[in-house]
């Protein structure tokens, strides 16, 4: 027979697909909805370490049409954004023009994978058809008051001269260029995520979704119960609110911090202090907040005012320090030293005393040499001596409150979300500022409000955007009163299209409506969203907020988008992950080209676990492409013989379809590429015993291979003499019966020694299983039989004398 051609097996299959295609909805199946992350159309295209996600989400998909469903399996373009913005300054091209040509390119490598996607639901989040819409939930969220302005100092990336998301801050710099953040006071546009917290929160649990993106969720929401405390100033009749989560700590509160930017510094400082206070403001204020939180060594100045601790009486310090940040809690913290490490490098540092109120044992320990953290018995704490603090910490507040000097509250960390930016490729925020009416939103009938032309892209650096330049475009009239007015200049951030977009895909023609009902009723949510971790926090919280808004306004009727989530994990090479930049890059062409698209399909699922970062290896691939040439032969081989099925052909058969499908639904796809090889092997060597393998274990291995490597199980399904695609069987299933050893191994003794070992059927009897050990013993029993035992499962043992 010929052998293995990928080139001609491909090209022919390929288009058999375009003509036929497999994945068809019948109105009466069960739909399944597989999604990718959709991509940033780049300028430098695909490696191999895109195509891994795209894969795992093809197979997957594969898999669900083989189960039976109408797989809805869209691909769409992310398409706003910095980089086109950066490569329009350097290189004159207009964005629109540098995107459509990556989204070309894009594209014609993605069809290169043979997945099936559904082209008909392409998305593109610069179109105006799309973005329409998400100025339309826009100017939603304006009407129900969760989309305010607020100036605030927010996050500054001097290099993309944007402001940035806190979310879009990693370890004090820019997520994007890696430039450290600074601050910078602007009016922005918010959007009230925080009103959500809650459901953010709770709903948590309804997801099938990796705990460890949950964990990150739920420490970026990041709710805590704790109490306000009111401290007096002492010689005033001014209090400071403080926020705590230990109110069981407070008889050891032995000084107290404000954030520099807290709005009692100034009246608080004495004038013996003021050129130092001041002074330390000024640096205070230029560090992100990462970095105030983060930097080892404690900074702070004195303010020369003293406060009343409520419980003890006595006086403590007033200090400054930007280890507190301006927007959690109160903004003012009191500080124990004893129980707290930052509080404890703090007193340290400045000489300020330490007092322990809490013990593991009930006493006091001569000299900490690190606070203690745990809970444990109440020392030093008038009348709460002797409780144990976790008590305390419910008590004492209850205290606080019938002393009306305090209350028990919930802070949260997450912040709202700033929403403006400073630039120019991104959809314009649709509100118009009239000086008589206050922002006004733009009609929603008048949507999508285009994205005028503009000479320079440049940012202004000013906190302007490039629109502000375009004055026949900001000047325009107010929708509500008709007066000159002036339009909005800054545009949303890239999370904006990508929050929504897989809502779209299955009605992405629709103009009257976001989705139709009917639409997003049959076909939404997400069954399965796939894509990488680094999307954790960021796009992932703010999709369910988004879903969570659409639903409060009876857009959809489901308050999660995406069911269940897969990450992957990277893809690297020489020990980093493969990027253009690090020019550690592996083009998938000569690979496709060399062996085909099905061996790197399997290649790219056999190189790790799926969820882990892989190493890549070029030479790797040879061995999966190996696989599939005697896999190939094997088939070919084999598939005009009239083999009769032995037992050990339908065991292997059932203990085959096991495998696979046990590895694949718990996505241990690099162990299915191996268990392919290993049955393999068992098959080929059934051949060489029986002569040939019987006809139903070679379809069922073309079928559960299908999946994986498409193209050649399309090929050997029509070998076999079908005239229909391989897709349209169903999934093969088990016997858990034929799963069980029906034969086992015993040991056979002699008067207690070892002599041998037998092959028996797992249910015999304790006669066949005598004499069956006795053929193993032939010509070495001498002497006469005085007992012969058997216990059953293990041992004969033969007793002689
Ligand atoms: C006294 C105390 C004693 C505290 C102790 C902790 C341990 P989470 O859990 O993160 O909510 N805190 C409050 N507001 C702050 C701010 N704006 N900036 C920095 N720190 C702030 O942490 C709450 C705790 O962090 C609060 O409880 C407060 O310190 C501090 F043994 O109060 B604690
Ligand atoms: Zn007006």
């Amino acid at each position: 027979p010929t052998p293995y051609n990928h080139k001609e097996i491909e090209k022919k299959w390929r288009k058999y697909w375009q003509e036929n295609p497999v994945n068809v909805n019948d109105g009466k199946k069960p739909k399944y909805y597989c999604l990718d992350m959709f991509p940033y159309p780049s300028g430098s295209g695909l490696h191999v370490g895109h195509w891994r996600g795209y894969v795992i989400s093809d197979v997957w998909s594969r898999y669900k049409l083989l189960n039976g469903y109408y797989i809805i399996h869209p691909m769409g373009w992310d398409a706003f954004g910095l980089p086109a913005e950066n490569y329009a300054i350097k290189m004159g091209v207009h964005p629109r023009v540098s995107t459509a040509e990556n989204i070309a390119t894009f594209k014609k490598q993605l069809e290169d994978i043979s997945a099936i996607y559904d082209w008909d639901m392409e998305v593109n989040t610069t179109d105006p058809e799309f973005y329409k819409w998400t100025q339309w939930i826009f100017v939603k969220m304006f009407k129900a008051g969760l989309a305010y302005q607020k100036e605030m100092p927010i996050n500054w990336c001097p290099s993309c001269k944007t402001g940035l998301a806190n979310e879009e801050v990693v370890n004090g710099e820019c997520e994007r260029c890696g430039t450290p953040v600074t601050k910078k006071n602007l009016k922005q546009w918010m959007l009230r995520i925080t009103k959500y917290a809650d459901r953010l929160l709770e709903d948590l649990n309804k997801l099938d979704w990796p705990e460890k993106v949950k964990k990150m969720q739920t420490d970026w929401i990041g709710k805590s119960y704790g109490a306000e405390v009111d401290f007096e100033v002492q010689g005033s009749d001014k209090t400071i609110k403080i926020y705590t989560t230990r109110p069981d700590t407070l008889y050891g509160a032995t000084f107290m911090v404000l954030a520099p930017e807290h709005a009692m510094v100034s009246e608080l400082t004495k004038p013996e202090q003021k050129e130092a206070v001041e002074e330390y403001i000024q640096k205070a204020l230029m560090k992100s907040s990462v970095d105030r939180m983060q930097d080892k060594e404690k900074t702070g100045v004195f303010t020369g005012s003293y406060a009343i601790n409520p419980l003890t009486k006595k006086p403590i310090p007033i200090w400054i320090s930007d280890y507190v940040l301006a927007d959690y809690g109160t903004g003012a913290i009191m500080c124990v030293p004893a129980h707290d490490e930052r509080d404890f490098d703090f007193a340290k540092k400045f000489g300020i005393p330490i007092i322990q109120v809490i013990s593991k044992d009930g006493k006091e320990v001569p000299e900490l040499n690190e606070a203690y953290t745990e809970p444990g018995i109440m020392i030093n704490s008038g009348e709460w001596n002797g409780m144990d603090s976790e008590t305390a910490k419910k008590e004492i507040p209850d205290l606080l409150e019938k002393m009306g000097i305090g209350k028990k509250t919930v802070n949260y960390k997450l912040r709202d979300w700033v929403f403006s930016r400073q630039r120019y490729w991104g959809e314009p925020i649709p509100i118009v500022h009239c000086e008589d009416c206050g922002p006004v939103p733009v009609p929603e009938e008048e949507l999508p409000l285009l994205l005028p032309d503009v000479e320079k892209y440049e940012p202004t650096g000013t906190g302007e955007s490039p629109l502000a330049n375009i004055h026949e475009w900001v000047n325009t009239t107010c929708p509500q009163c008709g007066k000159p007015a002036k339009r909005e200049t800054n545009t949303m951030p890239q999370w904006a299209g990508s929050s929504w977009y897989f809502l779209r895909y299955v009605d992405n023609k629709n103009d009257k409506e976001l989705v139709s009902k009917e639409k997003a009723q049959k076909y939404l949510p997400v069954d399965m969203y796939i894509g990488g971790v680094e999307h954790a926090v960021l796009h992932l919280l703010y999709s369910r907020f988004y879903t969570k808004f659409l639903k409060d306004i009876g857009v959809v009727d489901f308050d999660e988008p995406f069911i269940r989530l897969f990450n992957q994990g990277m893809i690297v090479k020489n020990g980093a992950k493969m990027s253009k930049s690090k020019g550690n890059v592996v083009s998938p062409d000569d690979l496709v080209r060399d062996y085909g698209r099905d061996s790197l399909r399997l290649y790219e699922l056999f190189v790790g676990p799926p969820e882990l970062d892989s190493e890549w290896d070029d030479r790797g691939i040879d061995g999966v492409y190996r696989f599939l040439n005697r896999f190939y032969n094997l088939v070919m081989d084999n598939k005009d013989k009239t083999v009769e099925p032995t037992q050990e052909m339908i065991k292997l058969r059932h203990r085959f379809v096991h495998d696979i499908t046990t590895r694949l639904e718990n996505f241990s796809l690099n162990t299915v590429v191996s268990g392919f090889m290993e049955y393999n092997n068992k098959m080929i060597d059934l051949v060489k015993k029986a002569g040939g393998i019987d006809r139903d274990t070679l379809e069922t291995a073309i079928i559960l291979l299908a999946p994986f490597a498409p193209h050649i199980s399309e090929e050997l399904w029509a070998q076999m003499g079908h005239d229909t695609s391989v897709f349209k069987n169903t999934w093969p299933t088990y016997d858990e019966e034929m799963l069980k050893d029906s034969e086992i191994e015993i040991a056979v003794q002699i008067n207690g020694k070892t002599r041998g070992t037998v092959m028996i059927p797992a249910d015999a009897s304790k006669e066949t299983a005598i004499n069956k050990a006795k053929e193993v013993l032939a010509g070495k029993i001498s002497g006469t039989i005085i007992k012969e035992i058997y216990v059953p499962g293990k041992i004969v043992n033969i007793v002689v004398k």
